[in-house]
């Protein structure tokens, strides 16, 4: 029997899932995706996106690896060093880290912005309705009064005084065309994703290589010790940050950790 027959599919509350079972973080991970889907904030797409997603975090041993946590640390600084940060949400992040992504906005002084790939109305509403049930004031992602150049239509809709006008966007889970799209805008561009050989994380200022159940609650937990840090200690930490070692250092991880 493998340790996924352990716990049956049909738990209705995460608390049902034991603690010290060996898969423990997987499992609650898989059941959030499938309450998401169930609630209509989740595409039905992100649970192949979370299966990805899980093999990658297999294979890291499904943990923060240092280089990650040096990832997370620059990303606080730019989030803090920002004029006007937002920390985009799509429907995985609104299943997974919703009170998570309340915090890191509060953390930082962020916006939260909705923005899907599969958008529509009735998804739009539903996660900006599930964000507040989790403590957020304002969401943004509903006026859709601004495009981002060189992508097709749908997925290329943000908020003139959001995502468009951002100057450092933290964007996790991301399809790497928008991905590429902003970059192109000149964004400072933060990137949560498992896979370092996603376009998302190649084209990104900070690619943070973790499991954003790991990553999002350290980008805090850094930005609150670097609250009160100088300008110039913020700027130190964004410029001695290696985009390139991190990215190798987990593939290497990937390719050679022992399981
Ligand atoms: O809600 P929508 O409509 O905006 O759609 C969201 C999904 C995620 C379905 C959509 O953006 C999509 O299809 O994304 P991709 O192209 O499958 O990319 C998702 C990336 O996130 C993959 O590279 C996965 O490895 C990665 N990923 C999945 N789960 C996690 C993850 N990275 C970090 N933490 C996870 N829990």
């Amino acid at each position: 029997m493998s340790d996924y027959d352990t716990v049956s599919a049909d738990v209705e509350h995460e608390e049902e899932i034991p603690e010290d079972h060996p898969r423990y973080q997987d499992l609650l991970t898989r059941h959030r995706i499938e309450a998401g889907v169930e609630k209509g904030i989740t595409h039905l797409q992100g649970m192949h996106a979370e299966g990805r997603g899980s093999a990658f975090d297999y294979l890291l041993g499904e943990e923060t690896i240092p280089s990650a946590d040096d990832a997370e640390r620059a990303a606080a600084a730019h989030l803090l060093l920002a004029d006007h940060p937002v920390l985009s949400i799509n429907g995985n992040v609104a299943a997974l880290v919703p009170g998570e992504m309340v915090e890191l906005a509060e953390a930082t002084g962020a916006d939260l912005e909705v923005n899907l790939f599969n958008r529509t109305p009735e998804r739009i509403d539903a996660i900006v309705d599930h964000l507040r049930e989790h403590g957020a004031d304002e969401v943004k992602g509903l006026e859709a009064d601004a495009h981002i150049p060189n992508l097709d239509h749908e997925r290329s809709k943000v908020d003139a005084d959001g995502i468009y006008e951002a100057d450092v966007v933290l964007v996790p889970l991301e399809d790497g065309d928008r991905a590429e799209a902003l970059d192109e805008m000149g964004k400072t561009e933060i990137v949560i994703d498992l896979n370092p050989l996603s376009r998302s994380p190649q084209v990104a200022d900070v690619p943070i290589v973790d499991n954003i159940i790991r990553a999002v609650p350290n980008v805090t937990d850094h930005a609150l010790e670097l609250a009160g840090a100088d300008e110039a200690d913020l700027r130190t930490i964004v410029a001695n940050f290696d985009r390139e070692r991190a990215l190798e250092d987990a593939e290497e991880r990937i390719r050679s950790g022992e399981l």
